[in-house]
Protein backbone atom coordinates (compact mmCIF):
# COMPACT_ATOMS: atom_id res chain seq x y z
CA UNK A 1 0.00 0.00 0.00
CA UNK A 2 1.33 3.81 -0.80
CA UNK A 3 1.11 6.31 1.83
CA UNK A 4 -0.89 9.08 0.75
CA UNK A 5 1.39 12.19 -0.21
CA UNK A 6 1.47 14.54 2.57
CA UNK A 7 0.81 18.42 1.47
CA UNK A 8 0.21 21.49 4.06
CA UNK A 9 -2.42 24.03 4.26
CA UNK A 10 -1.34 27.13 5.95
CA UNK A 11 -4.68 27.72 7.72
CA UNK A 12 -5.79 28.73 11.46
CA UNK A 13 -9.18 28.33 10.53
CA UNK A 14 -10.58 24.72 11.44
CA UNK A 15 -13.52 24.84 9.46
CA UNK A 16 -11.62 25.69 6.08
CA UNK A 17 -9.37 22.89 7.06
CA UNK A 18 -12.47 20.17 7.40
CA UNK A 19 -13.63 21.39 4.01
CA UNK A 20 -10.59 20.83 2.45
CA UNK A 21 -10.38 17.61 3.57
CA UNK A 22 -13.43 16.48 2.43
CA UNK A 23 -13.23 18.23 -1.03
CA UNK A 24 -9.77 16.71 -1.73
CA UNK A 25 -10.94 13.14 -0.98
CA UNK A 26 -8.27 10.53 -0.06
CA UNK A 27 -5.39 11.21 -2.55
CA UNK A 28 -3.62 13.65 -0.14
CA UNK A 29 -2.98 13.53 3.49
CA UNK A 30 -3.76 17.33 4.34
CA UNK A 31 -1.51 18.71 6.97
CA UNK A 32 -2.56 21.70 8.75
CA UNK A 33 0.01 24.51 10.80
CA UNK A 34 -0.87 22.91 14.16
CA UNK A 35 0.07 19.87 12.60
CA UNK A 36 3.68 21.36 11.79
CA UNK A 37 4.36 23.34 15.16
CA UNK A 38 3.20 26.97 13.28
CA UNK A 39 2.02 28.77 15.81
CA UNK A 40 1.85 32.21 14.51
CA UNK A 41 -0.31 34.59 13.40
CA UNK A 42 1.09 34.80 10.05
CA UNK A 43 0.45 38.54 9.11
CA UNK A 44 -1.86 39.04 6.12
CA UNK A 45 -1.13 42.78 4.86
CA UNK A 46 -1.65 42.33 0.85
CA UNK A 47 -4.02 45.12 -0.61
CA UNK A 48 -5.72 42.05 -2.45
CA UNK A 49 -6.67 37.99 -1.29
CA UNK A 50 -4.17 37.20 -4.04
CA UNK A 51 -1.47 38.44 -2.03
CA UNK A 52 -2.53 37.39 1.08
CA UNK A 53 -2.95 34.32 0.00
CA UNK A 54 0.99 34.00 -1.63
CA UNK A 55 2.47 35.73 1.83
CA UNK A 56 0.59 32.93 3.93
CA UNK A 57 2.67 30.32 1.43
CA UNK A 58 5.50 31.76 1.25
CA UNK A 59 5.60 31.92 4.93
CA UNK A 60 5.31 28.23 5.25
CA UNK A 61 7.90 27.97 3.07
CA UNK A 62 10.12 30.25 3.99
CA UNK A 63 10.15 29.33 7.74
CA UNK A 64 9.21 25.55 7.72
CA UNK A 65 10.29 24.26 4.23
CA UNK A 66 7.43 22.32 3.41
CA UNK A 67 5.63 23.11 0.04
CA UNK A 68 1.99 23.99 0.74
CA UNK A 69 -0.89 26.11 -0.48
CA UNK A 70 -2.96 28.36 1.41
CA UNK A 71 -6.08 30.22 0.57
CA UNK A 72 -7.79 33.65 0.91
CA UNK A 73 -11.15 34.11 0.38
CA UNK A 74 -13.06 37.49 0.40
CA UNK A 75 -16.71 38.28 -0.06
CA UNK A 76 -16.77 41.32 -2.33
CA UNK A 77 -20.55 42.65 -2.02
CA UNK A 78 -21.85 45.20 -5.06
CA UNK A 79 -23.71 47.68 -2.52
CA UNK A 80 -21.08 48.33 -0.51
CA UNK A 81 -18.23 49.04 -3.15
CA UNK A 82 -16.54 45.49 -2.94
CA UNK A 83 -16.49 45.50 1.28
CA UNK A 84 -15.58 43.74 3.08
CA UNK A 85 -13.27 42.26 0.93
CA UNK A 86 -9.96 41.51 2.31
CA UNK A 87 -11.29 42.47 5.45
CA UNK A 88 -13.55 40.19 5.83
CA UNK A 89 -11.96 38.21 8.85
CA UNK A 90 -12.20 41.63 11.00
CA UNK A 91 -14.82 43.50 9.26
CA UNK A 92 -17.24 44.47 12.38
CA UNK A 93 -13.51 45.59 14.36
CA UNK A 94 -13.06 41.38 16.27
CA UNK A 95 -10.83 39.37 14.22
CA UNK A 96 -12.48 36.12 13.69
CA UNK A 97 -15.75 37.29 14.99
CA UNK A 98 -18.45 35.90 12.56
CA UNK A 99 -21.67 37.96 14.56
CA UNK A 100 -19.82 40.87 14.49
CA UNK A 101 -19.16 40.43 10.89
CA UNK A 102 -22.54 39.93 10.02
CA UNK A 103 -24.01 42.34 12.29
CA UNK A 104 -22.47 45.24 10.61
CA UNK A 105 -22.93 44.01 7.13
CA UNK A 106 -26.63 43.68 7.32
CA UNK A 107 -26.60 47.63 9.54
CA UNK A 108 -24.83 48.94 6.72
CA UNK A 109 -27.25 46.76 4.40
CA UNK A 110 -30.35 47.65 5.91
CA UNK A 111 -32.13 50.34 3.51
CA UNK A 112 -30.93 48.09 0.19
CA UNK A 113 -33.31 46.80 -1.61
CA UNK A 114 -32.80 42.95 -2.60
CA UNK A 115 -31.89 43.62 -6.32
CA UNK A 116 -29.34 45.82 -5.34
CA UNK A 117 -27.76 43.08 -2.74
CA UNK A 118 -25.87 41.40 -5.15
CA UNK A 119 -22.22 39.78 -3.54
CA UNK A 120 -19.96 37.11 -4.30
CA UNK A 121 -17.49 34.94 -2.35
CA UNK A 122 -13.86 34.82 -4.27
CA UNK A 123 -11.14 32.37 -3.71
CA UNK A 124 -7.40 32.89 -4.32
CA UNK A 125 -5.25 29.52 -3.85
CA UNK A 126 -1.51 29.78 -3.66
CA UNK A 127 0.45 26.65 -4.28
CA UNK A 128 3.86 26.15 -4.08
CA UNK A 129 5.72 23.46 -5.26
CA UNK A 130 8.94 22.30 -6.14
CA UNK A 131 10.58 26.32 -5.78
CA UNK A 132 7.26 27.29 -8.14
CA UNK A 133 4.15 29.44 -7.37
CA UNK A 134 0.80 28.47 -9.02
CA UNK A 135 -2.41 30.45 -8.13
CA UNK A 136 -6.12 29.27 -8.24
CA UNK A 137 -8.92 31.14 -8.07
CA UNK A 138 -12.45 30.00 -7.57
CA UNK A 139 -15.81 32.69 -7.50
CA UNK A 140 -19.70 32.22 -6.90
CA UNK A 141 -22.59 34.84 -7.23
CA UNK A 142 -25.88 35.52 -5.11
CA UNK A 143 -27.58 38.02 -2.75
CA UNK A 144 -27.12 39.29 0.66
CA UNK A 145 -29.86 38.78 2.67
CA UNK A 146 -31.57 40.90 5.22
CA UNK A 147 -31.37 38.22 7.75
CA UNK A 148 -29.92 35.24 9.27
CA UNK A 149 -30.81 32.12 7.86
CA UNK A 150 -29.56 28.30 8.90
CA UNK A 151 -26.57 27.64 11.21
CA UNK A 152 -24.19 25.40 9.07
CA UNK A 153 -21.08 26.27 7.82
CA UNK A 154 -19.25 29.71 8.61
CA UNK A 155 -18.46 33.43 8.29
CA UNK A 156 -21.21 34.86 6.37
CA UNK A 157 -22.53 31.92 5.18
CA UNK A 158 -26.36 32.33 7.03
CA UNK A 159 -26.67 35.60 5.32
CA UNK A 160 -24.98 34.68 1.49
CA UNK A 161 -27.97 32.52 -0.75
CA UNK A 162 -26.04 31.24 -4.08
CA UNK A 163 -27.39 32.26 -7.51
CA UNK A 164 -27.03 28.64 -8.72
CA UNK A 165 -28.84 27.12 -5.24
CA UNK A 166 -32.59 26.40 -4.57
CA UNK A 167 -33.04 29.67 -2.16
CA UNK A 168 -30.70 28.24 0.55
CA UNK A 169 -28.25 29.79 2.45
CA UNK A 170 -24.96 28.26 2.42
CA UNK A 171 -25.55 27.52 6.33
CA UNK A 172 -28.87 26.21 5.33
CA UNK A 173 -26.62 23.35 2.84
CA UNK A 174 -24.81 19.91 3.72
CA UNK A 175 -20.81 20.36 3.14
CA UNK A 176 -21.09 18.62 0.07
CA UNK A 177 -23.81 20.84 -1.38
CA UNK A 178 -21.71 23.50 -0.42
CA UNK A 179 -18.65 22.40 -1.67
CA UNK A 180 -20.24 21.61 -5.07
CA UNK A 181 -20.85 25.27 -6.22
CA UNK A 182 -19.06 27.00 -3.77
CA UNK A 183 -15.64 29.72 -4.34
CA UNK A 184 -13.49 27.66 -2.16
CA UNK A 185 -15.04 24.20 -3.96
CA UNK A 186 -14.22 25.64 -7.01
CA UNK A 187 -10.42 26.82 -6.45
CA UNK A 188 -10.02 23.51 -5.15
CA UNK A 189 -11.37 21.69 -7.74
CA UNK A 190 -8.69 24.08 -9.63
CA UNK A 191 -6.09 22.96 -7.44
CA UNK A 192 -6.69 19.51 -7.35
CA UNK A 193 -6.86 18.94 -11.06
CA UNK A 194 -3.06 20.59 -11.52
CA UNK A 195 -1.88 18.33 -8.86
CA UNK A 196 -3.35 15.23 -10.90
CA UNK A 197 -1.50 16.03 -13.56
CA UNK A 198 1.64 14.66 -12.14
P1 LIG B 1 -6.80 31.78 7.60
O1 LIG B 1 -6.28 33.14 7.13
O2 LIG B 1 -6.12 31.28 8.84
O3 LIG B 1 -6.80 30.75 6.52
P2 LIG B 1 -9.34 33.18 7.90
O4 LIG B 1 -10.49 32.92 8.82
O5 LIG B 1 -8.63 34.49 8.02
O6 LIG B 1 -8.35 31.95 8.02
P3 LIG B 1 -9.90 33.95 5.13
O7 LIG B 1 -8.93 35.07 5.29
O8 LIG B 1 -9.77 33.07 3.94
O9 LIG B 1 -9.91 33.00 6.44
O10 LIG B 1 -11.38 34.47 5.11
C1 LIG B 1 -11.72 35.70 5.70
C2 LIG B 1 -13.08 35.62 6.31
O11 LIG B 1 -14.05 35.47 5.26
C3 LIG B 1 -13.33 34.44 7.25
O12 LIG B 1 -12.89 34.70 8.56
C4 LIG B 1 -14.85 34.32 7.17
O13 LIG B 1 -15.48 35.29 7.99
C5 LIG B 1 -15.12 34.67 5.71
N1 LIG B 1 -15.19 33.44 4.89
C6 LIG B 1 -14.17 32.78 4.29
N2 LIG B 1 -14.62 31.70 3.65
C7 LIG B 1 -15.97 31.66 3.86
C8 LIG B 1 -17.00 30.78 3.49
O14 LIG B 1 -16.77 29.69 2.78
N3 LIG B 1 -18.25 31.05 3.89
C9 LIG B 1 -18.52 32.15 4.63
N4 LIG B 1 -17.60 33.02 5.05
C10 LIG B 1 -16.34 32.79 4.66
Amino acid sequence: MTDRKKIVFATNNAHKLEELRQIMGDQYQVLSLADINCHEDIPETAPNIEGNARIKAEYVKQHYGYDCFSDDTGLEIDALGGEPGVMSARYGGVAHDSERNIDKVLRLMADVPLERRTAHFRTAICLIRDGEEHLFEGRVDGHILTERHGTGGFGYDSIFRPIEGDGRTFAQMSGEEKNAISHRGRAVAALTAFLRQE
